[in-house]
Formats: structure tokens, C-alpha cells, sequence
């Protein structure tokens, strides 16, 4: 099973292709793996990103080389629309088209990786035994700061395996949405009748985000109905004219109806993106926020270090006393800073 899960493999340490056992495997004989195909290696590349590892600092230098390949596709949509059920016809059609596939499903609410995503394990289980798609679940756990952090570096570790499409499915609602599309280089919006769906887009800003507009649930009544609203919205955007327009395509995920145009038009976007320079402008601004939350989080475990160890109070009772001004108090602490 080329499932990318940590649970068994992290209970008990099983022998990897180098026949040593995998808690043993040093960072360049798993990327070494990855590269390989090995989805033990990837599976613990990513549990390396989900315990924010001390070895990261390695594993990112290793997999620098290898990434940029990888088409990012975000999944986002209400909850109910059909977002998994998609991202398991979409892996098929992928798969007939013969690209190897990442699937990463983030739950930025939980701070357990797998439970919640039991349901969607499940649905995924046409290509539990295809050594060609990497599935993950992964908690965004933690102080870290949700999607902004770990995402990315897993996305990296799935791109340096050699996937040339990843599919980012986020669980749960809220901002996780937004969030999604500056992660992607290619954002699917999912909506469905009867949902109300072309309203809270409306609301949620949703028409802002989405490069394809997938109405899922068109055997139900009112489909088209969606796809009229969203055209009318999509035209009131104001776009300049070599804008990218984003398509809108009618799908039954459970049949897999529709789903091939869906393919098509990523690699649409894709080719745009390519010509238009958007993807190189998008792939900065990821690598921007990615290289700053870096940053931010490591000046903020040092500032912390400060606090505990400067006599802050001291520095305060000084100010109160009259013999220190809080500009100098202040520069002493920044002294202490600036020395950790
Ligand atoms: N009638 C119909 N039902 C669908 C279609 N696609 C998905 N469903 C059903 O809709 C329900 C929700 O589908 P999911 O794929 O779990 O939706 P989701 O967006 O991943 O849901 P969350 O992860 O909970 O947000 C399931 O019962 C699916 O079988 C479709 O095209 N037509
Ligand atoms: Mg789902």
C-alpha cells in the first residue's frame, strides 16, 4: 500500500529498501528513497514536517534541489459539496492520463493527524495499492501558525518525490479557505445546488480565489441555475483582459462525469500560469510567507528566551524609581536580544 501514513510505520520501525531499520535511516538515504519512490521515506519525511523536527533544517536543504515540479491544485468548498469524492475522481483521471499524484488532506482544526479524515481515507481506497499516488493526512497542528507553515513543507517533500500534481483537500471550514489558494498554483473552488452556494462564494470571497469553478452534484436539480449566478458574478469581477478567466465546469464526482474536462482545465491554468509569468509571481509569494513564518517563529522562541532570562522586572522597578527611563530599559532588553 503506497498510503503515505505514519501510524504503523511509526509504532513499530519496519525495515526500509535499505533493509536497515527505518528509524535508523539517515535524512539523505530518505530523500534518497523519496526520490525513489520509497513511500515509507515519504511517509516520514512528512511526519519529520508534523513533529517540526530539529532534522527539517536537513531535510529542506536536501529537497531543494528537487522541487518546483510539482503542480499544486487546492481543493476548497463547503463542507458536504463533494470535495473528497472530487479528489478521488480526480486521482483517477489523473492516474489515466499518467501522472503520479500527491494527495495531502489538512485538517487545520484538529491537532490529531488521521481521525477526522477516516471517511476520506475510506473514499480513497481505489488507490490504496497504486505505488503512483502518495495519500496523506496531516494535522496542522500547533503554535506553528496553521496552514502556513507545515503545509508548504510537505507540499515540498511530495513535489521532490516526483508527483506532478499535488491535490490539497483542507477539512473544515473557515479561513482555511482563503488560506488554501496562496498555497496553490491552481485553486478549484467546488460548489452545489442547493447549498446556497452561489451566495456564501459571494460572501466569502470565494470568487476572488477560485482558477476553476467546478459545479459538483449536477445530477442534481439547479445545477445550472449555480453556473448562471457564478458566470454573472465571475463577468463583475474586474479583470484586465489577458486576466485569466476561470472556467466552470458541471461534475458528478461520484460517476467521474466531468472530471476529465476538470483535468483539462488545470492544465489550461497551468500553461497560463506558465506564459502569463503568474506562476513564477504566485511561487514567490509562497516561498515569501514560507521564509517569514520561518523567521518570525524563530525570533519569537528567542524573544521568549530573553524574557525569561532578563530581569525585566527589575528593568521595571528601575523605571518606576526614577533611575532608568523605559528608552534605556528597553535597550537593554534588545541588548539581550540581539545576544541570544
Ligand atoms: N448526488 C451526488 N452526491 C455526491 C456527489 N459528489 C459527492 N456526493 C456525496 O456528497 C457527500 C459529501 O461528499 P464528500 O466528498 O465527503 O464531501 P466533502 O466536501 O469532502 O465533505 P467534507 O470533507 O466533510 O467537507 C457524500 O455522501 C458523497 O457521496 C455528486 O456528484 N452527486
Ligand atoms: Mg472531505
Amino acid at each position: 500500500m503506497t498510503t503515505a501514513e505514519p501510524a504503523e510505520g511509526d509504532a513499530a520501525p519496519a525495515a526500509g529498501p535499505s533493509g536497515r531499520s527505518r528509524r535508523s535511516r539517515s535524512v539523505p538515504d530518505l530523500i534518497a528513497g523519496a526520490r525513489d519512490g520509497d513511500a515509507r521515506a515519504v511517509a516520514r519525511l512528512i511526519s519529520l514536517v508534523e513533529d517540526e523536527s530539529p532534522l527539517l533544517r536537513e531535510v529542506m536543504a536536501g529537497l531543494a534541489p528537487y522541487t518546483g515540479n510539482a503542480q499544486i491544485v487546492g481543493i476548497t468548498g463547503s463542507p458536504g459539496v463533494g470535495k473528497s469524492t472530487s479528489t478521488n475522481a480526480l486521482v483517477t483521471a489523473l492516474r489515466r492520463a499518467g501522472k503520479r499524484v500527491g494527495v495531502l488532506a489538512v485538517d487545520p482544526s484538529s491537532p490529531f493527524s488521521g481521525g477526522a479524515l477516516l471517511g476520506d481515507r475510506v473514499r480513497m481506497q481505489d488507490h490504496a495499492l497504486d505505488r503512483e499516488v502518495y495519500i496523506r493526512s496531516m494535522a496542522s497542528r500547533g503554535h506553528l501558525g496553521g496552514l502556513s507553515w507545515t503545509t508548504p513543507q510537505a507540499l515540498r517533500v511530495l513535489d521532490a518525490a516526483g508527483c506532478d500534481v499535488v491535490l490539497v483537500e483542507t477539512v473544515g471550514v473557515g479561513q482555511s479557505e482563503v488560506e488554501i489558494a496562496g498555497l496553490a498554483d491552481t485553486t478549484l473552488v467546488l460548489v452545489a445546488p442547493g447549498m446556497g452556494d452561489g451566495i456564501q462564494a459571494a460572501k466569502a470571497g470565494i470568487l476572488e480565489i477560485g482558477d476553476l469553478y467546478v459545479v459538483n452534484k449536477a445530477d442534481r436539480d439547479g445545477a445550472d441555475v449555480v453556473r448562471r449566478d457564478l458566470r454573472n458574478m465571475i463577468a463583475l469581477a474586474d479583470r484586465t483582459a489577458d486576466a485569466w478567466r476561470p472556467p466552470i465546469v458541471l461534475t458528478v464526482a461520484q460517476t467521474g462525469q466531468g472530471v476529465d474536462e476538470v483535468v483539462a482545465g488545470i492544465d489550461e491554468h497551468r500553461a497560463w500560469m506558465e506564459s502569463s509569468g503568474e506562476l513564477e509571481r504566485r511561487r514567490v509569494r509562497r516561498a515569501r510567507d514560507e521564509v517569514e513564518a520561518i523567521a518570525v517563529t524563530s525570533l519569537r522562541a528567542r524573544w521568549s528566551d530573553v524574557h525569561e532570562r532578563t530581569e525585566l522586572d527589575a528593568l521595571a522597578e528601575q523605571v518606576v524609581a526614577g533611575e532608568s527611563d523605559p528608552y534605556r530599559a528597553a535597550d537593554a532588553l534588545l541588548e539581550a536580544y540581539t545576544e541570544a
